[in-house]
């Protein structure tokens, strides 16, 4: 490229549509008119430094992609039929307020449920357009159990009152240059990959940032990825045994006296119960439940917590434990115990700049925002509030299980209509798909907002709204610091819009208060970012992001100035005040106040005659650096990378079956079976297959009954739904599923019933 192919560099930041992301990165863009010609990481931003992901890299594939979705559609045909028409906003949109003004007037609000897919920038968008309409039920549904984020947070609120991420520097501007910065001599990777995703607002070259700084890398993952081969301890686990290894490792923290006695004194409650709850978890019983050598386990611990100050950075298939709650609390406990919480180079609490909350993530925030009325009204209908104690007690979301069974049966009362936005449930995202689709199928009315067609829209969307890309779009973020805003470079191509826009439009026609005090949402968006000093557009004048210098996002030992707790004064956001190793909450709710360990609901020690029919234990969802979930197998750059749906398998697990490297074979179990490509790969667990979810070809046809092929390559078909932790959230069983290989034979292919296959 030269000079003479742009005309000017626009800076911004991203969160979504495009790279599809949890967010964060400064980005340049190269523009000629209104076109863009090339998009790159922002050296200047010190969220990224300059670093950015493939998929952020092929944006402009994305943004001028022929099949993007530009205007509003109306579903014409049958559902499944894949005949839509165009119509116009208007038109669609009166369309959306007269049948959900209808369903809220013969059914109440609780008929009409919200739904979101993972953290793109949809939280507060979704939140504001659900309590608008007056709905109790926001959801990330098909997300069994909610197995994602949540769990982590809620879980560790319990024990420390907040959420922590391990310290990267990331709450200051100057980075690994400020002085009260301490780099962690070691970071536990816990269940997760972070150089493939950017998950949670924490980029994954921080990690090699501090390695390069002197940090050495502890890993625990069943899997051997980049990390695991530069970690000095690497913990083989059992997928879903990460409870006995927190459990086992407090054990010997507390039986060695290698915790910080001082610290424990002073701030947390509850230790002595710690301690014969954790003697439970005897090395040798840990060793046989998570299938770590207890001599790796002891030294591994022994390392972590002699050398302060150390960080635990954590991920998703925590979530995925069962009782997931319950190893977020554990595992929460090890900072605590080890006088790493909120000190430098520890694991320090993490919260939006200037304390902004554009969707809240505790009761704390809730109450703050949405006041306890407000709570009380919607837990009398929120879809789980009466059953479990976290979805009534901690974040907004319903329980997504308990919401699929109740648009099923109609009980306790009827669902009539969805708003769908972010979210693909049939090509990735739920377990269970032909429960989900039943489910879907039985509703009156599904409006879909999105980008693209996908299996789901196919099947069952009946309006589709086009949603823009991020250089489309303004917006803002504090997730968690900066604050930082995305500004519109262009016009959206087509008319597509801004979801923030779409969703304010329809809930200034749903709820009269909204229209009264905000005229635009950039009005809204000036008011969430008061505390900060700037408006949208001072902070986009001030280079479009800004740092607290002293405050509640600003690290260190908070705790001692208050600045944990709502009410100002010094402690931890729990009952006591105190770090609760014996979680009051739970003791009045009704679940164990302290940690415990629960098997997979399918799994060796649990259902051993199941797994000598399903031998192997399928790992669904490693991440692909070059897909973000079921999206971008339409671009072809990233396509190359990665082209087929795998299984990766021990070669001596595939010879024996006749399965040969890069042949198609079946993946079955009593749910159902899928096609796979096998991948040899000699670093995996020979009981163990690594199954990367979200696989829909969109070459293939589109239409009922193939629906892009995802009754044939998506291994969610095979996964175990209506599994959940007892307090509510976690335990999807995504990571623990019995599976047998079979050897494709020459002419066999797909030729089940693509939909129904266990009805
Ligand atoms: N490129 C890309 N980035 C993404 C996403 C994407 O689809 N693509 N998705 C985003 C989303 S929503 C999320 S939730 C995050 C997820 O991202 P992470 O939380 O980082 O999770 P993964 O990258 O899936 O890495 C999980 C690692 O945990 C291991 N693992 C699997 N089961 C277990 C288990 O039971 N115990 C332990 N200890 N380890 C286990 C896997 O082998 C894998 O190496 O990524 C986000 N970022
Ligand atoms: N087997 C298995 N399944 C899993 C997982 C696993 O580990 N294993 N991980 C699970 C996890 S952790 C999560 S969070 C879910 C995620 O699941 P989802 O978040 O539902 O992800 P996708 O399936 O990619 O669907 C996202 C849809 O949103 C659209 N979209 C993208 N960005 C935007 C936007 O900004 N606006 C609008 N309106 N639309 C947009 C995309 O085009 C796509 O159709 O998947 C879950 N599924
Ligand atoms: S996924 Fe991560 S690296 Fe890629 S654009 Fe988003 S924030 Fe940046
Ligand atoms: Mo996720």
């Amino acid at each position: 490229m030269t000079t003479n192919d742009y005309d000017r560099i626009e800076r911004t930041t991203v969160w979504s549509p495009g790279p599809g992301c949890h967010g964060g990165c400064g980005v340049l863009a190269y523009m000629k008119g209104d076109e863009i010609i090339k998009i790159e990481g922002d050296p200047c931003h010190p969220w990224n430094q300059g670093r950015t992901c493939s998929r952020l890299l092929a944006y402009t594939k994305f943004l001028n992609h022929p099949d993007r979705i530009l205007y509003p559609l109306k579903r014409v045909g049958h559902r499944g039929s894949g005949e839509f028409k165009r119509i116009s906003w208007d038109e669609a949109l009166d369309e959306i307020e007269t049948k959900f003004k209808q369903f809220r007037a013969e059914s109440g609000a609780e008929s009409v449920i919200f739904v979101q897919g993972t953290g793109r920038d949809i939280n507060a968008p979704l939140t504001f357009l659900t309590y608008a309409y007056g709905s109790p039920n926001l959801s990330q549904l098909g997300l069994s159990g909610q197995s994602c984020y949540t769990p982590r947070i809620t879980g560790s609120c319990m024990t420390d009152g907040t959420l922590t991420v391990a310290d990267c520097s990331q709450f200051f501007e100057k980075r690994y240059e400020d002085p009260r910065w301490e780099c962690p001599k070691y970071i536990i990777i816990w269940a997760t990959n972070p150089t493939t995703g950017c998950p949670d607002g924490f980029q994954g070259h921080w990690i090699i940032d501090c390695m390069k700084r002197g940090s050495n890398l502890i890993v625990v993952d069943p899997r051997c990825t980049w990390v695991t081969s530069r970690a000095e301890y690497h913990l083989q686990c059992r997928p879903g045994s990460d409870g006995a290894v927190a459990l086992g490792m407090i054990n010997l923290i507390l039986e060695n006296e290698w915790y910080d006695k001082e610290f424990i004194e002073k701030w947390t409650l509850g230790i002595d119960k710690l301690r014969e709850r954790a003697a439970e978890y005897t090395p040798e019983r840990v060793e046989q439940l998570t299938w770590i050598p207890k001599e790796i386990l002891y030294e591994a611990t022994k390392t972590y917590a002699a050398n302060r100050p150390s960080a635990i950075h954590w991920g998703m298939p925590i979530d995925m434990n069962p009782e997931a709650t319950s190893v977020a609390q554990a595992i929460s406990m090890l900072w605590c115990l080890t006088g790493n919480f909120d000190v430098p180079g520890g694991n320090v609490a993490a919260r939006g700049a200037f304390g902004i909350a554009m969707w809240p993530i505790n009761q704390a925030q809730v109450l703050t925002e949405y006041g306890e009325e407000f709570l009380a009204k919607i837990n009398e209908k929120r879809i789980g509030a009466k059953e479990y104690p976290y979805v009534a007690n901690t974040r907004l979301y319903i329980q997504p299980d308990l919401a699929v069974d109740q648009m099923i049966t109609g009980d306790p009362y009827k669902i009539r209509g969805m708003w769908i936005q972010t979210s693909n449930m049939l090509g990735g995202n739920a377990a269970d798909i032909n429960k989900h689709h039943k489910a879907l199928m039985n509703m009156e009315y599904n409006v879909f907002v999105d980008l693209f067609h996908n299996p789901t829209t196919m099947a069952v969307a009946d309006i589709i709204l086009p949603a823009a890309c991020f250089t489309e779009r303004n917006t803002i973020r504090v997730w968690h610091t900066p604050a930082q805003v995305v500004r519109k470079l262009h016009e959206p191509l087509g008319e597509a819009r801004n979801d923030w826009e779409i969703n304010f439009e329809l809930a200034r026609r749903f709820n009269p208060e909204i229209a009264k005090k905000y005229n635009t949402v950039i009005d809204f968006f000036d008011e969430k970012l008061k505390p900060s000093g700037y408006t949208f557009q001072e902070l986009i004048d001030n280079g479009g992001w800004v740092f607290e210098k002293e405050g509640v996002s600003v690290p260190y030992r908070r705790y001692e100035s208050g600045l944990l707790r709502a009410d100002g004064k010094p402690g931890f956001q729990t009952p006591s005040g105190k770090i609760e190793f014996y979680s009051l909450n739970h003791e009045e709710w009704g679940l164990d106040p302290l940690p415990w360990y629960r098997e997979p609901p399918e799994s060796e020690n649990v259902t051993p005659e199941l797994m000598k029919k399903y031998p192997l234990v399928m790992v669904t969802g490693r991440r692909s650096p070059v897909y973000f979930h079921a999206e971008h197998r339409n671009i072809d750059w990233l396509r190359e990378k990665d082209p087929f749906p795998l299984v990766e398998v021990n070669p001596a697990v595939a010879v024996k079956l006749g399965i040969g490297d890069g042949e198609w074979c079946w993946i079955e179990n009593d749910r159902g079976k899928v096609m796979r490509k096998a991948k040899y790969n000699i670093s995996m667990n020979e009981k163990c297959v690594s199954v990367p979810h979200g696989w829909w070809p969109p070459e293939e046809e589109g239409k009922a009954p193939h629906y892009y092929g995802a009754w044939k390559y998506n291994c969610n078909k095979l996964v175990l739904s209506q599994v959940g932790s007892s307090s509510g959230y976690g335990g999807g069983a995504y990571k623990t599923v019995p599976v047998r290989l079979r050897k494709m034979e020459p002419g066999e292919t797909f030729d089940g019933p693509q939909i129904g296959i266990t009805e």
